[in-house]
């Protein structure tokens, strides 16, 4: 039967199941990445499983979250970091070696193979061709120690492109308009495999932008062929041997088919709060624009800064606008200071920071309050920039490089097709690799070193029949981790659960944290009550991990969201779908709730019934495969894989 890509990958990598859309399988996954601010879990986990040496082809624990070192503590998790990778068998890419989307396709990545990150976008990787998945660190840290990977089968969407984009319009508004039709719900268990005649005129770094921000769709991933551009990218950096030609057959059957003529996408904008609000930016030319920032695993390519430097060249930015510019990669940053155009931003006015996420992740360049902020990054989640009251909206490297120069918002298409910037761009990248430590041929001499930031991941009791609990939190649809775990300003606390913990919800209920502990020690459950698209965004664990700290047993949500739902289940957590979404109604902060015959139900795939203190019962569904409810069941995947 003719396969599409996304089957060719997996059905090479099944280990098992059937492979069959909905079924859930288990893939063997052939390179891991992490990142430090989910990386330090990781590692402890992996240490904990007691493996000495991890199983994959290839892992790499990349520094580029928390480089900010306001403290000990980040420092702390980068020692940690180092010397674990070492002992283990794991390369360690410095801070300052850039995000580790950006360095991993230019320098790890192969077409045709399986890559499981602890960061959301590790979907980057589709850009080359591969199965890349984002997942929470428990999850790295099993395929690490070369267990499987699980996940429902997906359905696979075809994204067909033709025709050719024009001058000024770029890779990040086509996924903008894909964000436009898809949206950021209803995307769960869904590839995005695009094809067509148009991928030709896309290069590698502009495929994975588009695969990147895939991830704002809630799809499992994206995927590109792999084909001579793909080629001619692996020559470019040195490493063509990886290369091999990919693509869906012929006749290939898809879920779903997605049509997008090239030549008619327009720069488009994603409006405050939601990388789904997608206008055309002709819609909002005009508006004034106080901060500018580009950079992140999104658009930081040295194609995307040679294209920002050009159009800044000669010119100043506007004296009410800061401009940030973080190059994606040491490679790119090097290349672009070589080639001159680094001093033509600098000359121009910006303000340059190193390679590391930074400001994506509100580490640094908060916006002044009520600003509005346009960066190329991939997400504008309500305070993640660190400013509640600011406005992220989010741009191609063009339409930023324009609202810098105006202080306003500018449509890209309103410039004239001739004063596009000519780029040559070089027939071979810089390599240098001495940013990325290789592991200790003696691991057994490495010491690794864990300082006063580092504690041990926290222990969870296995699931008992009856629950009886309250309900500490009620929230609406669509709250992201960011609301739930904040990162900026509370990222150097990733490596320390117990104080990190206190910042659960901080945003939305600064009282949540303390409120339930005093649950928690009165020996009851706290549970949560969430809308549609319950953990949009990232993979951090420790949007599961702090609430279970705190004695979080079940969220009852309208929906969740994958990578989310499956850090639950990995830390223990019933994640309970209403059976009858009007229910939601029916459930307030404080309520007390008992559960009864939960094991009992859970085996024999009944509902959940929650009993209420006036007498009512509201029905509770889920949907957890054999695997996830014996994790469920024994409190989590640490303690599932230390009885298995
Ligand atoms: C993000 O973009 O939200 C992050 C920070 O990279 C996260 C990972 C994290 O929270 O550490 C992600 O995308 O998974
Ligand atoms: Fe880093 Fe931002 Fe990319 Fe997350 S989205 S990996 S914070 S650059």
């Amino acid at each position: 039967m003719p396969k599409t890509l996304t089957y060719k990958i997996l059905a090479n990598h099944l280990v098992s199941g059937e492979l069959k859309p909905g079924n859930e399988i288990g893939i063997k996954i052939d390179q891991t990445l992490t990142q430090d601010a989910t990386g330090t879990m990781a590692y402890l986990q992996f240490e904990a499983m007691g493996i000495p040496k991890v199983k994959t082809e290839l892992s790499v624990s990349y520094v580029d979250h928390n480089t900010l070192q306001q403290g000990f503590e980040n420092a702390d998790d980068h020692a940690y970091l180092r010397t674990v990778a070492s002992k283990i068998g794991v390369r360690f890419s410095r801070p300052g070696n850039g995000v580790c989307h950006q360095v991993h396709i230019e320098r790890f990545g192969v077409p045709g193979k399986t890559l499981l990150g602890s960061d959301s976008h590790t979907p980057t990787g589709g850009g080359i061709g591969m199965i890349a998945i984002g997942a929470g660190g428990i999850d790295v840290a099993v395929a690490m120690g070369g267990g499987a990977f699980n996940l429902i089968a997906p359905k696979v969407t075809k994204v067909m492109l033709t025709g050719k984009l024009r001058k000024w319009v770029s890779a990040k508004d086509v996924i903008l308009h894909v964000l436009s039709i898809v949206s950021t719900k209803g995307n769960v268990n869904t590839v995005l495999e695009y094809c067509g005649d148009g991928v030709k005129y896309l290069s590698v770094p502009e495929r994975a932008t588009i695969t990147n921000m895939g991830a704002e769709t809630g799809v499992t991933t994206s995927i590109f062929p792999s084909d001579h551009i793909t080629k001619e990218f692996l020559k470019a950096q040195n490493r063509v041997s990886s290369w091999q030609e990919l693509k869906a057959d012929e006749d290939a059957q898809y879920d779903k088919i997605i049509e997008i003529d090239l030549s008619k996408v327009v720069p488009m904008a994603a409006l405050p709060h939601s990388p789904g609000n997608v206008v055309k930016v002709s819609e909002i030319a005009g508006k004034k624009v106080d901060q500018v920032a580009i950079g992140s695993c999104t658009n930081s390519s040295l194609w995307d800064l040679m294209v920002v430097g050009n159009i800044l060249k000669g010119k100043n930015v506007d004296p009410k606008t800061d401009l940030i510019i973080a190059p994606g990669s040491k490679q790119v940053f090097s290349m672009i200071s070589k080639n001159g155009i680094l001093t033509d931003m600098i000359d121009a006015g910006a303000r340059i920071m190193e390679s590391a996420c930074g400001f994506c992740i509100g580490n640094g360049q908060s916006p002044k309050t009520d600003a509005v902020s346009v960066r190329t990054n991939n997400r504008n989640f309500e305070g993640r920039s660190g400013t509640r009251s600011a406005g992220i909206y989010l741009v191609s490297p063009e339409t930023a490089a324009l609202c810098a120069l105006k202080g306003e918002f500018v449509d890209p298409l309103s410039m004239k097709e001739k004063d596009f910037p000519e780029i040559d761009m070089p027939e071979n990248f810089d390599i240098d690799d001495s940013m990325i430590l290789l592991p200790s041929e003696k691991p057994e001499q490495v010491q690794i070193m864990r300082g006063p930031n580092i504690g041990n991941p926290p222990k969870n009791v296995p699931l008992k029949e009856t629950l009886e609990g309250e309900i500490v939190i009620k929230v609406g649809d669509k709250i992201t981790t960011d609301h739930i775990m904040p990162a900026g300003v509370r990222l150097k606390y990733r490596s320390n659960i117990e104080k990190y913990s206190e910042f659960v919800f901080e945003g939305v209920d600064p009282d949540f944290s303390r409120n339930a502990l005093k649950v928690k020690q009165s020996s009851k459950a706290v549970f949560i009550v969430a809308g549609e698209s319950y953990g949009q965004g990232s993979s951090r664990e420790h949007a599961a991990l702090c609430p279970m700290y705190l004695g979080v047993k079940a969220v009852f949500a309208r929906s969740f969201e994958r990578i989310h739902s499956a850090n639950l289940v990995n830390f223990g957590i019933l994640p309970l779908v209403f059976v009858e979404p009007s229910d939601y109604d029916k459930l307030n902060k404080k309520d007390e709730i008992a559960m009864k015959n939960i094991l009992r139900s859970l085996d024999k795939n009944e509902n959940i019934i929650l009993e209420l203190s006036n007498g009512s019962k509201i029905k509770m569904s889920y949907s957890l495969s054999d695997r996830q409810k014996a994790i469920i069941k024994a409190g989590g995947l640490l303690n599932y894989t230390k009885n298995n």
